[in-house]
C-alpha cells in the first residue's frame, strides 16, 4: 500500500491507512508499505551492508561460502550505525502497524540480513516460525512479525521473495522435511514481493515463503527484524538475542530501548563486522 506525502512527513499513518495495513497483515499474512525510507539512507546502508557482506564471506571456509552463495546468505549485521539507525530499527510506520497488531509492548530479539547472492538458487518453502500450538484446530492471532527492509528494488529477476497469501492461517504441524510444502504449494497461488528499495514488508512469521534465484549481477539484500508480542518473553530462548554494545545502547532513543529491552547490553566496542547466525 502507498501512504500519502502528509503521512510520510508526519511519520504516522492516518487511522484509515493503519486500519488497511493491519487488516491486510492479518488477512493476507503480509503487508507492504511502499517507499517510506529516504533513498539516500537506503543507498548508504546498501553500500555499507555490501562491504560488510563481502568481508563476512571472506571469513567463511570455501565449502560454507559456496553453500551460502548457491542458496542464501544470512548474516547478523554489526550492531551500530547505519544498521541501528532509528529509521530501520524503530521505523515509525513499522512500529505503528506492529503496535496496532501485536500490542504496544512488543519487543525485538532478532536482527538479520537476507541476501540472495548473484546466481543464487531457490530456498525451500518454509515458515520462519511455527504456530504457537500447532495442533490447535483454528489459527490464533499474529504474535510475531518479521519486518523486512529491501536495500535494492526487488524484481522477479533478482530474487524478490515468493509469498503465499493466506498461508499463515493454515494450521498444521509441518513435517520436518521442507519438500512437502513444495507439493502443497503447487496448487496454491503465490505472489512475489516486487517492491522498491526502502519499502517495508511486515510479514506474519507463519506465512509460507521462500527466497528466489537472483539472476542479476547485483547483490539482493533485505534487513530482517523480528517483532514479538510481549507475552512471548517467556519463549525468548526460541529466538537469537542481539548483543548490543553499550555505546550503541546509549545512543538509542527511549522507544528503541523499550523495543530492544530483552537483549543483553555488553561492555564491548561495536564491531564493524557481520556475524554468522548460530543456526
Ligand atoms: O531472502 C529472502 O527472500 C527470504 C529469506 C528467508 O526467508 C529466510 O532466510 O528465512
Ligand atoms: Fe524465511
Amino acid at each position: 500500500m502507498k501512504i500519502s506525502l502528509d503521512e510520510l512527513r508526519a511519520g504516522a499513518m492516518t487511522a484509515e491507512s493503519l486500519k488497511t495495513a493491519v487488516r491486510t497483515l492479518k488477512e493476507c499474512g503480509f503487508v507492504v508499505i511502499e517507499d517510506v525510507l529516504p533513498r539516500e539512507w537506503v543507498n548508504r546502508i546498501r553500500q555499507v551492508c555490501n562491504e560488510t557482506l563481502l568481508r563476512y564471506m571472506g571469513t567463511l571456509n570455501p565449502e560454507k561460502r559456496e553453500a551460502m552463495q548457491c542458496i542464501h546468505t544470512a548474516m547478523f549485521p554489526p550492531i551500530c550505525s547505519p544498521f541501528t539507525d532509528a529509521i530501520a530499527i524503530e521505523n515509525p510506520f513499522a512500529v505503528q502497524v506492529a503496535e496496532a497488531t501485536i500490542g504496544r509492548d512488543f519487543f525485538c530479539t532478532f536482527y538479520n540480513t537476507n541476501t540472495q547472492w548473484p546466481r543464487s538458487g531457490i530456498q525451500h518453502i518454509h515458515r520462519d516460525f511455527d504456530h504457537l500450538f500447532p495442533r490447535f484446530p483454528v489459527p490464533l492471532p499474529v504474535t510475531q512479525i518479521i519486518v523486512n527492509i529491501p536495500l535494492v528494488d526487488f524484481t522477479p529477476e533478482n530474487g524478490a521473495t515468493e509469498v503465499w497469501p493466506g498461508s499463515h492461517l493454515i494450521v498444521d504441524d509441518l513435517p520436518e522435511d521442507g519438500e512437502a510444502l513444495e507439493e502443497r504449494a503447487e496448487y496454491f497461488p503465490s505472489v512475489r514481493t516486487t517492491v522498491t528499495a526502502g519499502s517495508i514488508i511486515l510479514r506474519d512469521m507463519r506465512t509460507w515463503h521462500r527466497g528466489m534465484p537472483n539472476q542479476t549481477p547485483e547483490i539482493r539484500t533485505m534487513l530482517a527484524m523480528i517483532y514479538n508480542c510481549a507475552f512471548l518473553n517467556a519463549y525468548i530462548s526460541a529466538t537469537e538475542l542481539i548483543e548490543i554494545p553499550r555505546r550503541t545502547w546509549e545512543q538509542l532513543s527511549p522507544r528503541a530501548k523499550h523495543i530492544f529491552r530483552h537483549n543483553p547490553v555488553v561492555d564491548k566496542e561495536p564491531s564493524l563486522e557481520g556475524k554468522a547466525p548460530p543456526y
